[in-house]
């Protein structure tokens, strides 16, 4: 089953948005596979962020993951990437649609609450860097 690796930021943990974006997966109908608060060192936050290190604003990304404790995790469903992608909203708050996480939350590019795997590919990468050892593989027990 398809799975995608989503991150609440600095900014989302300390706002207070963990449970509200968490729901919103929730309710969706994907299933919560992983799930660690972690604070980031600046090599793994260069790590994460490689393919973004000729970009200007890099360092300031950079800066801004390590700057408090992040919520990393692990989300799995049909088309979960995508379907994730479409949840958190565009890059550019001022571009993300209302009923977004970005649109109803943010402001700022620089602090756009959340991050979410962009291919499934991407995904598989970002989860083994993220959770090295695995995830809970957990099946719903709501019917027996
Ligand atoms: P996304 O997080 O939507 O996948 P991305 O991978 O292109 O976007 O960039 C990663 C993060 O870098 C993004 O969430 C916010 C920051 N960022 C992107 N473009 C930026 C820009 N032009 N100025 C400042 N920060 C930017
Ligand atoms: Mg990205």
């Amino acid at each position: 089953m398809e799975q995608t690796f989503i991150m609440i930021k600095p900014d989302g943990v300390q706002r207070g948005l963990v449970g509200e974006i968490i729901s919103r997966f929730e309710k969706k109908g994907f299933i919560l596979k992983g799930l660690r608060m972690v604070g980031v060192e600046r090599s793994f936050a260069e790590k994460h962020y490689e393919d973004l290190s000729s970009k200007p604003f890099f360092t300031g990304l950079v800066e801004y993951i390590i700057s408090g404790p992040v919520v990393a995790m692990v989300w799995e469903g049909k088309g979960v990437v995508a379907t994730g992608r479409k949840i958190i909203g565009a890059t550019n708050p001022a571009a993300s649609e209302p009923g977004t996480i970005r649109g109803d939350f943010a402001v700022e590019i620089g602090r756009n609450v959340i991050h979410g795997s962009d291919a499934v590919e991407s995904a598989k990468k970002e989860i083994a860097l993220w959770f090295p050892d695995g995830v809970v593989d957990w099946q719903s027990s709501l019917h027996s």
